[in-house]
């Protein structure tokens, strides 16, 4: 079974239904089930006859529309291999990507084509053509011709891009099995039924909007009312007055719909919607408590990473409890372990181990990095190290997240790498020595900081600048410090929690 077997069920069944409504600039576009996957069969034939096949790669630089959605089921229809990429990344991260995924295709948009006109020569070897959304319809040929199928469960249906340990991002391969596993977990745990609609502000670059809110719907057979961005006045209005059953959000986008929601007094339409769901960084309950105060709904946390797709949640139906992440969902094994791995007994704090077949099938072109990153038991069943640190409560179940073992700063949902920060920041002039951290913030969770040692005088808009040509913005330190020396220990190692607060 492939991803296509499972939404050919919703396009069976309802087929004139809207699967896809995008809305901007009071446009709407609205796609049925039947007019979404037919697009995409002929964009699929049409892709085809150019040459493209199972295993090739074809890069993603698109904001959300209706033609991500189309492209995507395209490109899978093939068995080829979606490789999004973050549409706040600057040339050197967008290099890294097309150099390492070596994508046969890139498909942008026109505003975007700027962006991609600093790319060297060499960092586009790999790309035989760079398609416009606008251009797609165009390629479109009769699905006649389009032969069966070529796609199992075990094959990749996308690479996504994430950090882990080192500086430079690894791209995760996720497959069709990877995908369903997750979806139809959430479909039970979640009780989607067709009638749903789901608000997705979300960016379709990241496993949470693609995975958790596109997939889920589109399988469901609900509708997708999909925005180009998150924008705090038009949720809440929309969430008021809309459609929607659902809505989906990382902390950030809740911390500010609670102050945009004080500001209402039309907050009643709010009882319409099912269930808001938040992820992807830790939620303050202070925020899940003002949520509920004003609005009556209790924010269902839940807990997930690119590699793995979504692992635990807190309950549909049963209390939800903040600050914690519910516990292991439909096909997910998880277990809490010490430093040698060995199991530990429940409220012991350790490290957050997950297996199941939601779990990625490795990193593209890493087998070491792969390997470390799994630990086999007496069973030969292969656990996931997920870098996160987590307690269960021996009563409950119920899993809180206490921090990472690695190195990772979680801002409004999305990850900066410490490392990945410091060798930017050691290749400005000046700059002897630097080492990143994350800061608690209201807004974001955590921000970068950096502790610099540096030559007199440094000037320190011409850093950000710089920063800000090298990497996304969300990256670049909101704070710099200067400092003697580094902390360090007896290795030379940094000692980052002696670094000021
Ligand atoms: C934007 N900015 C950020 C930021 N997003 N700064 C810190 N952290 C962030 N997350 C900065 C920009 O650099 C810019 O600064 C300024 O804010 C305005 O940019 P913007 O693009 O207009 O911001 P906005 O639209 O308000 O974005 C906020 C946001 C966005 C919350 C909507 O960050 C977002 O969509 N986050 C979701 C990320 C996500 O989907 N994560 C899921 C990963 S999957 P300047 O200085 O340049 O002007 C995963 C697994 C799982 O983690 O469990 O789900
Ligand atoms: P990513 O690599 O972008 O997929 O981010 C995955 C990481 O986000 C996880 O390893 C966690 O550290 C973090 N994360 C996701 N959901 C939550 C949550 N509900 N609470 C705390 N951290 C979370």
């Amino acid at each position: 079974m492939n991803l296509l077997d499972l939404f050919a069920i919703s396009r069976r069944r309802t087929p004139d239904k809207a699967a896809l409504r995008f809305r901007e600039n009071q446009e709407e576009t609205i796609l049925s089930y039947d007019r979404l996957f037919s697009a995409a069969d002929s964009l699929a034939a049409g892709l085809a006859a150019q040459g493209l096949g199972k295993g090739d790669r074809v890069a993603f630089f698109l904001g959300n529309r209706p033609e991500f959605v189309v492209a995507y089921l395209a490109v899978i229809r093939l068995g080829a291999v979606m490789v999004p990429i973050n549409l706040a990344y600057r040339r050197r991260e967008i290099a890294h990507m097309l150099q390492d995924a070596e994508p046969r295709l890139l498909i942008t948009e026109r505003s975007l084509l700027s962006l991609l006109d600093e790319l060297e020569e060499g960092d586009r070897r790999s790309l035989e053509r760079v398609i416009l959304a606008e251009e797609l319809e165009g390629l479109r040929v009769d699905p006649a011709r389009l032969s069966p199928p070529v796609v199992g469960g075990s094959d990749a249906a996308m690479l996504l891009y994430t950090s882990g340990t080192t500086g430079r991002s690894k791209g995760a391969v996720i497959t069709h099995d990877n995908i369903l596993a997750t979806v139809t977990g959430l479909l039970a745990a979640w009780a989607w039924e067709p009638a749903d609609a789901l608000l997705l502000t979300l960016p379709l670059f990241h496993t949470h909007g693609l995975v958790v809110g596109l997939h889920c719907a589109l399988a469901a057979g609900a509708t997708v009312l999909l925005r180009r961005r998150f924008d705090a006045g038009e949720v809440a209005t929309g969430l008021i007055q809309g459609e929607s059953t659902l809505f989906f959000g990382v902390p950030t986008m809740y911390v500010r719909l609670v102050e945009e929601l004080k500001r209402r007094d039309d907050r009643a339409g709010l009882a319409r919607l099912r269930l808001f769901c938040s992820g992807s960084a830790p939620l303050a309950p202070e925020t899940f408590a003002a949520f509920r105060e004003l609005t009556g709904h209790d924010i269902l946390e839940r807990y997930g990473m690119t590699e793995t797709g979504m692992n635990l949640s807190n309950p549909y139906a049963g209390p939800r409890l903040p600050g914690t992440v519910g516990t292991p969902l439909p096909g997910v094994s998880t277990r809490i372990v010490d430093r040698e791995d060995r199991d530990l007994v429940p409220g012991a704090e350790g490290d957050l181990l997950v297996a199941g077949s939601n779990v990625f099938a490795g990193y593209w072109r890493a087998p070491e990095k792969t390997a470390e990153s799994f630990v086999h038991d007496d069973l030969g069943r292969r656990w996931f190290r997920t870098g996160d640190l987590a307690r269960e409560d021996p009563a409950t179940g119920y899993v809180t997240l206490l921090g990472r073992s690695r190195e990772l700063i979680l801002s409004g949902g999305f990850n900066v790498y410490p490392r990945e920060v410091e060798e930017v920041l050691a290749t400005f002039p000046g700059v002897r020595e630097a080492a990143v951290a994350g800061r608690p913030h209201p807004e974001w969770g955590e921000v970068p900081v950096a502790f610099l040692v540096a030559d007199p005088p440094l000037d320190e808009a011409a850093l950000i600048n710089f920063c800000k040509s090298q990497m996304a913005g969300f990256k670049v330190p909101r704070r710099f410090e200067l400092l003697e020396a580094l902390p360090r220990n007896a290795l030379g190692k940094v000692q980052k929690h002696l670094l000021p607060g």
